[in-house]
């Protein structure tokens, strides 16, 4: 599928310090590994309603450490997915009258209007489910094949034969990190009591009769009356399950484990822990190296979310006339991995920010940039501490229109491309 169009990165002199990036499996700030190449899968949108700041906040968190290993000089391989048929999509779609795969289409290129407006770079490789389809059918064959998941009778009016993924074939007895086996639990660290009740509001289906473990998980859903279907060879026709698509596709296109598997907070599980289920049944390897997740927004004390309706849209505010980048820096406000809440005062906040920075720009002192340049990467290598970094250039813009040091257009233009290539906004 078609992806969005990224704005070029400047390139900077000098060079980022290691990176260090909270790791969610071993809950701490690790040092990223040293060297060439890097890869990156973010799970992409259910595209059934328009970017709400959640998902922004998220894309503009992994777009901070895509941006970091640029300037590191690192060659970066980046893949999202964009899960274009689900429960939610086609429901919305029933409730609405249209076609879900119009609204798939719309939703899906209004989301890529506002990563361009938002300036986040665009992966590499956008892949749909739907085109996922031909490669996800053979490997849960193989699973079944292997034991790792079964069909399910029919009861209760479900048809037989869904296949779920058994988590107690799959996880293994021990309980090691992510460079072992797989086991339940290994990325979420919950126990299978905790995870029961989180699977059932994450999408999962613990009640589900038939089941080996309340915590199997869908790989395929056979045909249903009125619902879309595919051709799934001896699975019977049908369509994914959500964790193996994700699965599928980033083992399609990243290396095998791949460095950084990113997301909200949300997808901890049972998402990512799942995934990592699936990925280790099917080749004897992690998914990722690591995993790292973006804190969860809200709106007057809830999580921001399409089914709750409690959404502020990115679309809505450009659509008002607010400049994307004051959008941008009121994320960047507020650390990726924090929860927090959006506000009118964060948006007001960020525009007289913003006005202030380019006000400062022609003012830049002599010798000015340097350290600022320093600071920002200082900052973002310290797990993507963005507002450390916009603390800094407020620093500079301070000192620029107090008037300390003879302006200077080098060091003008060097702030200036800094602020775009590592934070992505335009002075
Ligand atoms: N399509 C799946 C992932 S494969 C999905 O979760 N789609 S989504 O549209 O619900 O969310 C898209 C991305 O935004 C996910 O990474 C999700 O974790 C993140 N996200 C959703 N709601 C919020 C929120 N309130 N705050 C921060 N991030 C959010
Ligand atoms: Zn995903």
């Amino acid at each position: 599928m078609k992806t969005w169009k990224s704005r070029p990165v400047p390139e900077l002199p000098g060079s980022m310090p290691a990176l260090q990036l909270h790791e969610t499996t071993q809950r701490r700030i690790i040092a990223l590994p040293a060297g060439d190449p890097v890869s990156m899968y973010v799970c992409g949108i259910t595209p059934y309603d328009a970017t709400h700041m959640g998902h922004a906040a998220t894309y503009v968190a992994f777009d901070l450490l895509n941006r970091a290993w640029r300037d590191a000089g690192r060659s970066v391989t980046y893949v999202q997915n964009v899960t274009d048929v689900d429960d939610p999509l086609l429901e919305r779609a029933a409730r609405d009258g249209v076609d879900w795969r119009q609204l798939a289409l719309e939703q899906t290129e209004l989301f890529h209007e506002d990563m361009e407006a938002l300036n986040v770079l665009a992966p590499d490789k956008y892949i749909g489910a739907v085109e996922a389809i031909d490669w996800i059918v053979p490997d849960i064959e193989r699973l079944v094949a292997d034991g790792l998941a079964y069909a399910v009778p029919g009861a209760g009016g479900e048809p037989d034969g869904d296949i779920y993924f058994s988590v107690d074939a799959a996880s293994a007895s021990g309980r090691g990190g992510l460079d072992g086996p797989w086991w339940l639990g290994q990325v979420s660290g919950l126990s299978e009591r905790e995870m029961v009740p989180v699977f059932g509001e994450r999408g999962g289906d613990p009640e589900r009769p038939g089941k080996r473990n309340a915590l199997d998980a869908l790989l395929w859903r056979v045909a249903r009356d009125g619902e879309p279907s595919w051709d799934g060879g001896s699975l019977g026709a049908g369509r994914p399950g959500w964790h193996i698509e994700c699965t599928v596709i980033a083992q399609r296109f990243l290396p095998r484990p791949f460095t950084v598997q990113g997301g909200g907070s949300d997808l901890v599980f049972p998402h990512h822990e799942m995934g990592a289920g699936h990925a280790y049944a099917l080749g004897r390897v992690p998914l990722a190296r690591h995993y790292t997740h973006a804190g969860m927004v809200g709106l007057d004390g809830e999580k921001m979310s399409k089914s709750r309706g409690n959404l502020v849209l990115v679309s809505k505010l450009r659509a008002d006339g607010v400049e994307p980048d004051a959008i941008r820096l009121a994320i960047l406000a507020n650390h990726y991995r924090s929860d927090w809440f959006w506000t009118d005062k964060l948006l007001v906040t960020a525009t007289a920010r913003l006005d202030t920075w380019r006000r400062a720009a022609v003012h830049s002192g002599q010798g000015s940039a340097g350290p600022l340049l320093a600071h920002l990467r200082a900052a973002l290598a310290n797990d993507l501490d963005a507002p450390a970094a916009l603390a800094a250039v407020d620093a500079w813009a301070a000192a620029a229109l107090a008037g300390s040091g003879a302006p200077s257009a080098l060091d003008e233009a060097l702030v200036t491309d800094a602020l775009e290539a590592l934070l992505g906004i335009r002075l």
